[in-house]
């Protein structure tokens, strides 16, 4: 039986999920889960990516206990954060995490100093994120660029320490933004403003390729499975793509939900102009030659820090069962506001917007969960309505995928305000997308059709049929005032 394990780490928890595809079905099992978090080290955010990749090497353990000892193996994690190697492969610091607060400011300066926001756009067709890894870069210690031989992103450089080879997978390589849309290579005016070459990179590479086995000092252990690794749509949000179960010719748009809502539709070619740099809309690679034209919203982020700063005293589905009971939409927040991305207390922050703008101050969990579900609803009826005048479309249905998929009250929500059907699950999209590349490159499935299909079948989705809103209009000018007092987007 061929079997094929995702490893797939995100901002808040990582998992190795072992998948076998049995006639037109998909079994999934979970081998290993672990939580993930930054952590706070002299002032800066740090992952702990040495303590992920142990977490890996015991999920492979475990799978070879609960006997596989064949596989093919494929990794994707968050975007944007990077590694730096030295001369022999050494790791020359640690790793930043995309919310370190180095960042602050760097965008400015970069368009001022070097090269402006438009023309950015018009090669990358990225949108501008205070934490792209252009502007990390922009941000990081000179001396160490130098001496750096080979730059990879995290997944990147987990494959580095499980296979020794070295790549740039090209959907994570897309949210640098640092890839030039044209000729589909990295950007060599951007490399030389920031004072990099193109030999600090390694080859781009694309989902479905296979890099062999995994290095000798790991596979003689003994210990593991023989594995035949895969390289994966390594930016998590790319896999959640490819695992939405779109099999109906209706026009769809997705959310993956995750820490982060990303919000977008599926394209075959960029749309770069003005008027998506203007929105802030992003044209991240996907698998198969496709584009994610999406938008970064705040997304779970916010309840999960609620919820931390509350001693995790209470399950996110508690929360979401409190805020069920609450008054609708009476205290907003605008979600993406700079100010949410990485307040010192998301609470306090919340608290004091609501006391600024002369709303009812959230005072207990649920109303808490109450305004942040209601705030990202509104947030998402907004990005649709862009992203159908961006992309000239009429969405008839949106999925959302992801594990915020799981959050009814949400999904209900975005469908009584977009007044269309909205396709939950499933929550494991990320993990299955990633399995379905290991198994289109492994010939088990044919193509991203046939494997969403195999997707929809094995985990059908639960349908949201829209209901009539209470005073919808004043609620819309509401929120649009609530908007208007936002300083800047993240
Ligand atoms: C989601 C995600 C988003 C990216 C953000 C930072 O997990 O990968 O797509 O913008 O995290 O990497």
């Amino acid at each position: 039986m061929r079997v094929a394990i995702a490893v797939d780490i995100g901002a808040s928890s990582g998992r190795l999920v072992a998948a076998t595809l049995k006639g037109k079905q998909l079994e999934m099992n979970e081998l290993h889960r672990f939580g993930n978090a930054f952590m706070e080290k002299d002032g800066h955010d740090y992952w702990d990516i040495d303590a992920l990749f142990k977490e890996i090497l015991i999920g492979l353990k475990k799978a070879k206990a609960a006997g596989i000892h064949t596989c093919t193996l494929a990794i994707d994690t968050w975007g944007v954060d990077y590694v730096l190697l030295g001369a022999s492969g050494e790791r020359l610091h640690d790793v930043y995490a995309y919310r370190d607060e180095r960042t602050v400011g760097a965008a400015d300066r970069l368009h001022q100093n070097l090269i402006g926001r438009e023309s950015v756009y018009a090669k990358t067709g990225i949108q501008e994120l205070s934490f792209n890894t252009l502007y990390q870069l922009y941000a990081h210690d000179r001396g160490q660029l130098e001496q750096t031989n080979q730059i990879l992103l995290v997944p990147d450089y987990l494959y580095y320490l499980l296979t020794g080879q070295k790549i740039n997978e090209a959907t994570n390589a897309s949210t640098t933004q640092l890839l030039n849309l044209q000729t589909r290579e990295f950007d060599l005016d951007l490399l030389q403003a920031l004072g990099l070459k193109r030999e600090q990179f390694a080859e781009l590479t694309q989902p479905g390729t296979s890099l062999g086995g995994l290095k000798a000092e790991l596979a003689e252990t003994g210990d593991y499975p023989e594995c035949s690794v895969i390289v994966a749509p390594t930016h998590d949000t790319a896999s959640a793509v490819v695992g939405v179960p779109a099999t109906t010719d209706r026009s769809w748009a997705y959310i993956s939900s995750g820490t982060w809502s990303l919000l977008g539709a599926e394209l075959s070619e960029p749309l770069n102009g003005d008027e998506p740099r203007k929105a802030n809309y992003t044209n991240e690679w996907g698998a198969y030659g496709t584009f994610r034209f999406l938008k970064n919203i705040m997304g779970l982020w916010m309840i999960q820090e609620v919820r931390r700063e509350n001693g995790e005293s209470h399950h996110f589905a508690e929360l979401a069962e409190w805020a069920e009971r609450e008054e609708a939409f009476r205290s907003l927040v605008p979600c993406n506001d700079e100010r949410f991305l990485k307040p010192q207390s998301m609470t306090g922050e919340i608290i004091a917007f609501c006391q600024e703008s002369g709303q009812p101050v959230p005072d207990t969990p649920g109303r808490l969960a109450r305004c942040i579900f209601d705030s990202l609803a509104l947030t998402y009826l907004d990005a649709m309505r862009e992203l159908e005048r961006l992309t000239g479309q009429t969405y008839e249905v949106l999925h959302i995928v992801g594990g915020g998929s799981n959050n009814k009250l949400l999904s209900q929500l975005t469908a009584d305000l977009l007044g269309i059907e909205v396709w939950t699950g499933p929550s494991e999209a990320t993990a299955i997308g990633n399995i379905a590349v290991q198994l289109i490159a492994a010939e088990a499935l044919a193509d991203i059709r046939q494997a969403r299909q195999v997707i929809a079948d094995s985990f059908p989705p639960t349908i949201c049929h829209p209901n009539q809103v209470n005073n919808r209009n004043h609620l819309l000018e509401r929120w649009q005032r609530i908007n208007q007092l936002t300083l800047k987007e993240t």
